[in-house]
């Protein structure tokens, strides 16, 4: 019978498996991430970290329904060094992606520089997309920030020299996707996971005619199955857009292995999972892993390569 073969690269990076944890969902703590490096996922990401810990918005913070979910967690994480500290003790044998997501441009640079000097970093996952701080209401994100993102790259890219990638918000505009891909073209980007949650987004209890968040008014990042369309969408026009050897993360709305094949047959090279990862626990990475090979073997493909960013429009 034909191996089936799920490992994928990274720009180079060699993951065992395609499927990884999303950042944010259960990789903040020892025992979180201890957990991933056990398990079948392919490479961990961080909880996205700050240059000291922080506690995050005030609860209720998290909901999740049947197709999606909501949160404004504020970026709680135990500080940078914490993950250095557990990168250097443990040696992961499966890639390592340190997530950062500064509060502002000058903490990006002392993150950086930080991940810079560790030795075992396979790449940051620098992320450009929070949707929940509080305390930068009035601020748009850098994922949507065409001017500054420019410049703040430039500047990273002066003085990092280790594999670099960006997590982007979901795009809506071709006007959008097309200056983006612009910008990210110029530079030496390892891999853009797309997409963080989609922003603003609000649910109600009719019951109660209440927010089920408590932080912003009750608005929050909205993941989950509801949002694969729009991970798809943004998979798709970078993969037509940017560079070849700029590989994609997919994210968003991974539940079944279908879904993992649809993000590869849109162009993605490898896929977190978040929702589902803390609607299921650490078991989802094996079911998953099983349910795409099934698939695989039904469409009699060996490989991802075989189908990867192959779709056709009918
Ligand atoms: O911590 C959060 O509120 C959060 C972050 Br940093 C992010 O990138 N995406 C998200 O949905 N929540």
């Amino acid at each position: 019978m034909k191996k089936i073969d799920i490992s994928s690269s990274i720009n180079g990076i060699k993951l065992s498996s395609c499927i990884m944890n999303a950042s944010g969902v259960l990789c903040c703590t020892e025992k979180e991430l201890s957990e991933i490096l056990m398990s079948s996922s392919g490479a961990v990401v961080t909880k996205s970290c700050t240059m000291v810990p922080r506690k995050g918005n005030l609860e209720p913070r998290y909901f999740e329904w049947n197709i999606g979910s909501i949160n404004s967690m504020g970026l709680p994480n135990l500080g940078i060094d914490f993950y250095l500290n557990f990168l250097d003790r443990k040696k992961p044998k499966k890639p390592f992606f340190l997530s950062i997501s500064g509060l502002s441009i000058e903490e990006n640079y002392q993150l950086i520089s930080k991940a810079n000097i560790s030795p075992n970093i396979n790449a940051i996952e620098l992320n450009l997309s929070c949707p929940n701080l509080v305390e930068k209401k009035n601020q748009v994100s850098l994922g949507y920030d065409f001017e500054k993102i420019y410049d703040f790259l430039k500047n990273i890219f002066k003085f990092y020299n280790k594999p670099l990638g960006v997590k982007l918000p979901p795009y809506f505009e071709d006007f959008h996707f097309e200056k983006m891909a612009l910008i990210l073209n110029q530079f030496p980007i390892c891999f853009v996971t797309c997409i963080n949650s989609l922003p603003n987004g609000l649910f109600v209890d009719t019951n109660k005619e209440t927010t089920v968040l408590h932080p912003k008014k009750g608005f929050g990042g909205i993941g989950g199955r509801v949002i694969k369309p729009f991970s798809l969408a943004n998979i798709r026009k970078f993969y037509v857009s940017l560079r070849k050897d700029i590989s994609i993360i997919g994210c968003g709305g991974i539940c079944y292995g279908k879904d993992i094949f649809e993000h590869i047959l849109c162009g993605a090279s490898a896929v977190q999972v978040g929702t589902q990862f803390f609607k299921e626990g650490i078991r989802v990475f094996d079911r998953l892993k099983n349910e795409f090979i099934s698939i695989l073997k039904e469409k009699n493909y060996s490989s991802i390569e075989e189908f990867k960013g192959k779709l056709n429009v009918i």
